[in-house]
């Protein structure tokens, strides 16, 4: 190129740019301009919090979603594999900024451990300290137990939540110092890990491209799952059985020689968005179930298998793309621009009592009412339909090492916790002379504190099964949710171990 034709160049570029600066003014000052937001924007920018920035978008994303739904119509009538690779990925191409499609990052922020907290909040007029943290410190509970509370802060409230702690007295200890550092360390292991059979870090080792050196997307989740029931035509039935609030399938595998007589076992995961490892480890299960169905033991072949890896499609594909640290569900509140539900608040049993929260911004909101979320209704109508011989309702959650029993809701234990107690030990002591992890079992409420509306306690109460557990995976705080993906295969045998356990147990 001439130098002339260089400054051609140059002076075309910047008439353009000028032209289109003059066009679109406000979507120029809206987009780059932070420092023109509010605080509550900025928090909810962290959370990952539905909020469109000015008015006169708000107007055209209205507009803009009555047309999504009329093509959503249509697309339900597809035959079930079309629609799922034609489903919408909930992507807007409207041009239109969204807070919620800015990508969250936690540069700096902290993760701690603060002990003791039950002191704490047991003094009069104080607010759980949870609920100060997050509202006061912009605070992120990953977990809340009887002893302790984990919570990342951000770097700029470090101080200042230092100081509070310290002005109450309590102990704390730095787990991480910079959380956005874990996440990228993740996500490059995985994709070193997957590197030497596939080039990258999604692409197919397989039909489906599941593997365990990695975490994967939606898509290759309900590929593998697919891929099984084509394998297995005869003893296999993919469900579909509902729909999220951004229109993705919920899915569902049932494996079965015999479904009328035999024996039912269901294993859910994903029920919350950011737990990685919970549909690792459930496809996982899948794949350990049916690569030697043949010589499977009688356990394993005479029973009915349910298998629902991403209970929570929206909030996992959001936690994949935006917010890494995403909990609840992605579904729009009726008063309030904080979006979400945490299914594991939503399920009707002691869904008004404690553990859970009325605010649609926390991480434990638990919904307009008991069962209202999409997914929440889909799973209790088809667990319910099924309740005969439902013998075992697993559901895979992380982290923290732990198989649980009810209740949760109440400090009472079931009148038979002695035998669930007892399988549960089984499973751990497994678990140790397998991968040498530490698992404690335990009833929920003495080591998980009182939580209503969760989908244990409901499967239990509401259909009378027996063999109840939610498993708390890999690890106990070191990387919490955020879980190396070479720890994937060993945490998915530990889980295995429990699944294997309990099919051994029943009768
Ligand atoms: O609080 C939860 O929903 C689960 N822990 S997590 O950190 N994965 O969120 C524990 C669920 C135990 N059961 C009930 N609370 N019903
Ligand atoms: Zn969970």
């Amino acid at each position: 190129m001439t130098s002339n034709t260089r400054w051609n160049v140059v002076a075309l570029v910047v008439v353009l740019a000028t032209v289109i600066a003059l066009i679109m003014p406000s979507h120029f000052a809206t987009a780059f301009d932070v420092s023109r937001m509010t605080p509550v924007a900025d928090r909810n920018i962290r959370t990952g919090n539905k909020m469109l920035i000015e008015k006169e978008i708000i107007e055209e994303r209205q507009v803009v979603s009555e047309n999504d739904s009329n093509s959503t119509q249509a697309e339900v009538a597809l035959d079930e594999d079309m629609s799922f690779l034609d489903e919408d990925d909930g992507d807007s191409d409207d041009g239109v900024l969204d807070v919620n499609e800015i990508p969250v990052r936690y540069d700096e922020a902290q993760l701690w451990r603060v002990y003791n907290i039950s002191n704490a909040m047991s003094r009069r007029n104080m607010l759980p300290l949870g609920d100060i943290l997050e509202s006061k410190y912009g605070g992120t509970i990953w977990k809340e137990n009887s002893k302790f509370l984990d919570v990342s802060i951000d770097k700029k409230h470090v101080k200042a939540a230092r100081a509070f702690l310290e002005d109450h007295n309590l102990n704390t200890e730095v787990l991480n110092y910079n959380i956005q550092e874990m996440i990228d360390n993740e996500a490059a292991v995985g994709a070193n890990l997957t590197q030497s059979e596939a080039g990258q870090r999604t692409k197919k080792a397989a039909r489906s491209g599941i593997h365990w050196k990695d975490y994967h997307d939606l898509d290759t989740i309900y590929a593998f799952m697919r891929e099984i029931r084509g394998k297995f035509p005869n003893i296999c039935r993919l469900y579909t059985i509902g729909k999220t609030a951004e229109g993705r399938d919920l899915k569902v595998l049932r494996i079965s020689e015999n479904p009328k007589n035999y024996k039912k076992i269901w294993i859910d995961g994903g029920i919350h968005a950011r737990e990685w490892i919970s549909p690792a480890t459930v496809t996982f299960i899948l794949y350990q179930l049916m690569s030697k169905w043949q010589e499977q033991p009688d356990y394993i072949r005479q029973r009915t298998w349910y298998v629902m890896p991403v209970m929570n499609p929206d909030g996992y594909e959001y936690s994949r793309q935006f917010n890494r640290l995403w909990r609840k569900n992605r579904a729009p509140a009726k008063r309030s621009q904080c979006l979400g539900v945490d299914l594991n608040r939503n399920f009707d049993i002691g869904w008004n009592g404690y553990g859970s929260s009325t605010n649609p911004c926390s991480d434990t909101y638990r919904g307009e009412s008991a069962g209202s979320e999409l997914e929440t209704d889909a799973v209790v109508k088809f667990l319910t339909k099924r309740k005969y011989n439902l013998d075992a309702y697993l559901t895979f959650h992380s982290y923290g090492q732990m198989v649980v029993y009810p209740w949760a809701y109440k400090a009472v234990k079931v009148r038979d916790s002695g035998v669930l107690q007892r399988v549960a030990t089984t499973a751990v002591q497994r678990i140790e002379k397998k991968t040498g992890e530490i698992y404690r079992a335990s009833v929920t409420h003495e080591v998980l504190g009182i939580a209503g509306g969760g989908s244990d306690d409901w499967t239990r109460a509401a259909l009378g099964t027996q063999y109840v557990y939610t498993i708390e995976l890999r690890d106990r705080g070191h990387f919490g949710f955020v879980l190396p993906p070479s720890q994937i295969l060993e945490t998915a045998i530990e889980g295995y171990t429990v699944v294997d356990t309990v099919a051994q147990a029943i009768k």
